[in-house]
């Protein structure tokens, strides 16, 4: 099955009980039982729900892999990913990641005993001399955020196979309509489901992807033991956003590179960030790995006051000041405050976030109303 027939169809069958061709919101804690242990495959909804069962498959279906595991957020199922693993293993992760993940790993897990050593994204492919007989899991996120930096996923997994490493990749940027890491080698594709998949900014939610039987078991073990579990309503929701999840795609894909090259030509704006950009140095890399160069562009003004950028995210109409990405409405992001006010100053600005960078989300309104939002913006001092 090709993807726009995946997006619409996997995972998903008939209600057995009444042929609704949606998947109906089973708004249960619990599931009646004959006798104790015989029932009908669900016994308590923290362990299972159908809606969840057919969201799982769905997302499975989209990653190309065999198993979904969803959980209560992004950060849930990174934190589960993270509980695979013992105090003294090694963790390797790009500095240059979502700041509630570097939290995650910083504030959480360092503590409990986990290792980790977070490397310069440009320097990723000497990372095979950093592996060492207590290493777990390469942890990347490509393309990252909010720097759009591209990481190559075969490579590395490649070089984590020959070493026994797991390897895990965040896809949040991408989308499974633009990136599957799993075909590239990865064993966990891992996502926001908050951002794209979900797509309307109404639902906070995270998802594994795995093929590997023993991880999926362990991760299901972890789901339920652990108790992140999205709501069915939630499970619905994301549903009904899957269907359209390639259209969406589509044009975030194709306004956001109109927008990265009007950025790129305007006299009053510094750097722009955007894989799809023939200068961006991940340009060919993206071309290679992926199916198009998504929906999010970060720059700075060439007048890179921190007043200066302030004023310019304050006079956007259009494009709503907020926390987060992937909806269909077009979202403006201060970086350094919001995404990755979780990470410490210095340690940002080592990665090259500054405090005037501006991230957009790219939605999928009328191009040209989003143009002349930000011409407006910009250009209005
Ligand atoms: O917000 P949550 O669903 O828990 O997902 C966390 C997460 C994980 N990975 C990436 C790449 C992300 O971008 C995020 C969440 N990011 C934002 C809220 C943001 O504004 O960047």
């Amino acid at each position: 099955m090709k993807f726009a027939t995946k997006a619409i169809h996997a995972g998903i069958e008939p209600d057995p009980s009444t042929g609704a061709i949606m998947t109906p919101i089973y708004q249960t804690s619990t599931y009646v039982q004959e006798s104790p242990g015989r029932h009908k495959g669900y016994e308590y909804a923290r362990s299972s729900n159908p809606t969840r069962t057919a969201l799982q498959n769905a997302l499975a279906a989209l990653e190309n892999g065999k198993y979904g595991i969803c959980y209560a957020s992004g950060l849930a199922a990174t934190d589960a990913v993270l509980k695979l693993f013992l105090p003294g293993d090694e963790i390797i992760a790009p500095s240059d990641i979502y700041g509630g993940t570097y939290r995650l790993m910083k504030r959480i897990f360092e503590p409990l005993g986990l290792v980790f050593k977070f490397v310069d994204i440009d320097e990723i492919g000497g990372l095979a001399a950093l592996i060492t007989t207590k290493t777990r899991l390469v942890w990347l996120e490509t393309p990252t955020n909010p720097l759009l930096k591209i990481i190559d996923i075969k490579h590395i997994t490649g070089i984590c196979k020959e070493r026994n490493v797991l390897t895990c990749v965040d896809n949040t940027f991408a989308s499974p309509y633009l990136q599957n890491p799993l075909d590239l080698g990865a064993d966990i594709v891992m996502h926001s489901v908050t951002k794209y998949l979900g797509g309307h900014s109404d639902t906070v939610m995270g998802a594994l992807v795995t093929s590997n039987g023993e991880l999926a078991n362990r991760l299901k073990f972890i789901q339920n033991a652990s108790g992140a579990v999205p709501g069915p309503q939630d499970c619905f929701l994301v549903l009904r956003g899957l269907k359209t999840l390639h259209l969406r795609m589509q044009r975030h894909c194709e306004n956001a590179a109109q927008i990265a090259m009007w950025l790129s030509a305007h006299s009053k704006v510094g750097k722009v960030y955007y894989p799809g950009l023939p200068h961006h140095p991940g340009h060919e890399l993206a071309g290679k790995q992926m199916r198009g160069f998504g929906g999010v562009v970060s720059f700075e003004l060439k007048d890179d006051s921190y007043e200066k950028t302030v004023r310019t995210m304050e006079n956007l109409r259009i494009f709503a000041l907020g926390e987060s990405l992937g909806g269909v409405e077009s979202l403006c992001t201060h970086p350094a405050s919001m995404s990755h006010g979780g990470m410490p100053r210095e340690e940002r600005l080592k990665i090259g976030l500054k405090d005037t960078l501006i991230r957009l989300s790219v939605g999928v309104e009328d191009v040209e109303d989003l143009v002349a939002d930000l011409d407006q913006a910009i250009g209005s001092d």
